[in-house]
């Protein structure tokens, strides 16, 4: 009960902030593009982790006010990046979104006012929706379509969890899978999971999606998901998430 007036307090002042972490193409290790995670500084607590306070946020429907903040923020960083750095002017952002917003009645409007005001190119940005959160739901779907219709890419984030049905690859209108970190983290030693990620990886192919797998820690995972088939890599073998001023050092840095 504290967290949810607390809640309502950090929309109202301001207590979150986003960091960014990078995406590389795994074949040149180019930095192509980040993810927003958000975070809350708590003006007593210190930071609390989104683990904590999304889930109830979304309960509670102020998901739906943090997530347009954290929207609008990402956008408006990334249009700066774009702005400033000549290796950022291709970049993808992806912003996570929760199923109560993304079902939230004119969500794709909502995002496309975002990109108009920002003027980020809406290539640039990729929704990201857990597979539960889409999971054989009309609202969703409608929402997914009207989101692919602005241009914006949209990607099914922690992907080989939830127990979907395939099927529902086939009518859902995505661009990339993100594979869970969690097949990552034993591809080098449990078979079951190398088997997961392997057919993640095919089908991404078959059907004509983008890949990503996230939670890469290590050189000799990197080059399981590359060989794989894997298009892009995330995780803390390539960077942890970074605040936009160190994230803006590696926009500069980059070719
Ligand atoms: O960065 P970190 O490991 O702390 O993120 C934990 C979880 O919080 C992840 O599942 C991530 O998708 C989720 N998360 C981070 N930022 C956002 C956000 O802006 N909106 C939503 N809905 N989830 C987020
Ligand atoms: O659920 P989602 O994929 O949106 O959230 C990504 C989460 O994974 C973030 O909380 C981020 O901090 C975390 N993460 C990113 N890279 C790694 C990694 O290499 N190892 C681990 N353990 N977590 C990671
Ligand atoms: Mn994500
Ligand atoms: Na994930």
């Amino acid at each position: 009960a504290d967290l949810i007036r607390e809640l309502a307090q950090a929309i109202e002042s301001d207590q979150f902030s986003l960091v960014y972490q990078p995406i590389v193409r795994l074949d040149d290790m180019a930095l192509t593009g980040v993810e927003a995670l958000i975070r809350w500084n708590h003006p007593s607590r210190g930071l609390v982790s989104p683990i904590e306070f999304i889930p109830i946020a979304e309960r509670t429907g102020q998901i739906v006010a943090i997530g347009a903040w954290a929207l609008r923020e990402a956008c408006r960083q990334a249009a700066d990046w774009r702005r400033e750095f000549p290796s950022a002017l291709n970049l993808t952002i992806g912003v996570n979104v929760a199923g109560r917003q993304l079902r939230t009645p004119g969500f794709a409007d909502e995002v496309r006012g975002v990109l108009e005001r920002t003027q980020l190119p809406a290539a640039c940005l990729s929704i990201e929706v857990t597979e539960t959160a889409v999971l054989d739901d009309e609202e969703s779907h409608e929402a997914m379509l009207a989101l692919r219709g602005l241009g914006v890419k949209l990607a099914l984030d922690d992907f080989g969890t939830a127990a979907s049905s395939l099927g529902l690859l086939l009518t859902c209108p995505v661009t990339t899978l993100k594979l869970d970190r969690s097949f990552v983290e034993s591809i080098t030693t449990v078979g079951r999971q190398s088997a997961v990620a392997t057919a993640v990886s095919q089908m991404a192919h078959a059907l004509e999606f983008s890949s990503v797998a996230e939670g890469i820690e290590t050189d000799e995972q990197r080059e399981l998901i590359q060989s794989l088939g894997y298009e892009y890599g995330q995780g803390y073998l390539f960077s942890r998430p970074l605040p936009p001023e160190l994230m803006a050092d590696l926009w500069a840095a980059a070719p």
